[in-house]
């Protein structure tokens, strides 16, 4: 068997992800935003820092909500009754970030790719320097809670895109695992001794991997928040959607 591969694609070749992801856990696209314009989106979330949503008492924070933290938090009302408003503080503080990680999305589709109805769009995600995520990691887990029974059972087209804003100084890389979702969200002992790879991101790095496949943030070190952008879509019926 060969090497468990993360393959890179020009950033003006991002169509090219769908093909690859055949045959590799991750496609990258380095440096698929300039690095001046990730210091601005970050200049963007950190004045918007009043208005980041908290999650898991403070290990994350959010730049829009994320329907995965709000459902597990059993707060989808405010997830819903929030969304538009969400997607007005996202736009409010990084102008164009949403319409940017649509863009990769239906680059990637080769379509027009929709918001989802009633979802909040694409998001950021504010790991805290020297918190608890920093230190232990993040959960090991699939991308799969925003995705409908019906979709899971048909195992419809998803990928989960994630823009590296800011890079932390070392480590927190994203572990990606030779396994993807077989029914259950817990992953089992089978799966996590199963082959591995860490994708070291840069800042302006596009990560785009399967949403059913196994991943975890790793532990990171230094005085830099990580910040990323990050969106799922997957494919409803004829057409695809994104959500955060
Ligand atoms: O920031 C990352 O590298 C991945 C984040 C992630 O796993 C998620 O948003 O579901
Ligand atoms: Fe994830």
């Amino acid at each position: 068997m060969g090497a468990l591969a993360v393959v890179a694609v020009e950033p003006g070749r991002i169509s090219a992800v769908t093909g690859a992801l055949t045959a590799a856990v991750g496609v990258r696209a380095p440096r698929f935003v300039d690095e001046d314009a990730c210091r601005r989106l970050v200049g963007g979330v950190y004045a918007g820092r009043s208005a980041w949503t908290a999650a898991f008492d403070g290990v994350q924070f959010s730049l829009g909500r994320a329907w995965y933290t709000d459902l597990e938090l059993g707060r989808t009302g405010a997830y819903f009754a929030d969304a538009a408003a969400s997607d007005a503080r996202v736009e409010a503080s990084c102008p164009g970030l949403q319409d940017l990680m649509r863009g990769a999305a239906s680059a990637v589709a080769g379509a027009p790719v929709a918001q989802r109805r009633g979802f909040c769009g694409p998001g950021v995600h504010v790991f805290p320097a020297g918190g608890w995520l920093a230190g232990h990691g993040g959960d090991v887990h699939f991308d799969v809670e925003g995705l409908s029974p019906a979709q899971i059972r048909g195992r419809a087209p998803a990928l989960t895109y994630v823009l590296m804003l800011q890079a932390p100084e070392r480590g927190g890389a994203l572990r990606l695992w030779d396994a993807t979702y077989e029914g259950s969200e817990a992953p089992t002992d089978a799966m996590l001794s199963r082959r591995h790879v860490d994708v070291e991101y840069a800042t302006g790095d596009l990560l785009v991997i399967d949403s059913y496949r196994l991943h975890q943030i790793q532990p990171f070190e230094g005085a830099t928040d990580r910040v990323s952008a990050t969106c799922h879509a997957a494919l409803a019926g004829a057409s695809w959607e994104v959500w955060f």
